[in-house]
């Protein structure tokens, strides 16, 4: 028997973050705590970080287990538990190119693992899934901006999990009675985005180079252009997901709906760090997109979600938490 999305203790909702200690996920509980729901995290820390929950673990309102979801009986166990109003499900391999390397992987993490939550919320009657889907669904659909009826027609390994853990979802939404909200982010950047991976984000990597004085590359012009969206503001979405009564099962495009070009970001960092060697141009990365742009419309009427954050704030806001990050630790006797 499904539950309704009343939250069983009083107002705050009881929420379960797969993926907890990762960068979208670490952010997500920070947000759900701020807003006073009890919360709890699951991670094996395979690509997530115990430090990125260095805040939520102060809280009385977080517990944090780590282990491997796909482990037997390990959702089983925690939606037994804990109850939760809803599961916000993030765990999963994160990179497109990792995806196409590592298709098996790729289909065992995005797919199995969905299975998995999904199978669990059933059995306990938990009321609303969450899921962390992609603008990696629509390939290199022309359609702009991409709004959720456009063609989806995936490109990677990547895309085409999400997209059938999405149908997979929909599809236990309409047999059992659960809500399932499918949040498509588009290229979300922010705090806690791990810039050593070569498959992190391109606002990530950027950073970390100017940061440290290093030439920064374009693959192709830098005119290709992409909806850039803040974590914060990702977080604040997830968290609507989570708890937002009567909102529709479905897809819902998670963007600024607005889009910023390579060259314009490059442009902003070099006026922050005037003495960094300019960029350097190579080949395009085979299978990239040229322009990405989501309409993010249906997200607001029926979700209530819009982005806030501008996303010059947002750069600044990065670079003064990785300054902050690399403050040299000084001993307060010898400083
Ligand atoms: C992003 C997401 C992906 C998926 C997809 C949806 C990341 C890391 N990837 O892929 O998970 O959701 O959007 O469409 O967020 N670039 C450079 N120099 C660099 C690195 C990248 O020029 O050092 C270029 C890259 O070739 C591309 C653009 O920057 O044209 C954006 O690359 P990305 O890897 O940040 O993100 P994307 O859009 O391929």
């Amino acid at each position: 028997m499904v539950r309704n999305l009343e939250p069983l203790h009083g107002k705050s909702h009881r929420i379960l973050v797969t993926g907890a200690a990762g960068f979208i996920g670490s952010h997500t509980v920070d947000r759900l705590l701020r807003e006073g729901h009890e919360v709890l995290g699951i991670d094996n820390l395979s690509t997530g970080r115990r430090q990125n929950l260095a805040a939520a673990l102060d809280s009385s309102r977080f517990q944090f287990v780590v282990r491997d979801l796909l482990d037997p009986g390990v959702m089983d166990y925690l939606a037994g538990g804990f109850q939760p109003d809803s599961i916000i499900h993030l765990a999963g391999l994160v990179s497109v190119s990792l995806g196409q390397r590592a298709p098996q992987e790729n289909f065992r993490l995005n797919i199995e693992a969905t299975k998995v939550v999904a199978e669990s919320a059933r059995v306990h009657g938990v009321p609303r899934v969450v899921f962390a889907s992609t603008a990696a669904v629509y390939g290199d659909s022309q359609a702009l901006p991409l709004d959720e009826q456009t063609n989806k027609e995936p490109k990677s390994n990547y895309g085409t999990a999400k997209l059938m853990s999405e149908l997979f979802l929909l599809g236990y939404a309409r047999s059992y009675g659960m809500s399932c909200i499918c949040c498509r982010y588009f290229n979300v950047f922010g705090p806690r985005q791990d810039p050593g991976s070569p498959y992190s984000g391109v606002i990530s990597i950027f950073v970390d180079r100017f940061l440290q004085g290093r030439q920064a590359t374009i693959f192709g012009d830098g005119g290709q252009s992409r909806d850039f969206v803040s974590v914060y503001d990702i977080a604040r979405g997830n968290a609507l997901a989570a708890t937002r009564p009567d909102v529709p099962s479905g897809a819902y495009n998670l963007c600024t709906g607005q889009s910023i070009r390579l060259l314009d970001v490059v442009d902003l960092l070099e006026r922050e760090f005037p003495f960094v060697p300019a960029v350097k141009f190579a080949e395009e990365r085979s299978g990239d997109i040229r322009h990405s742009r989501g309409n993010p419309k249906r997200a607001y009427a029926t979700l209530g979600f819009e982005a806030e954050y501008p996303f010059d704030l947002a750069m600044r806001d990065l670079l003064a938490s990785r300054r902050q990050a690399q403050k040299p630790l000084v001993p307060a006797d010898v400083a």
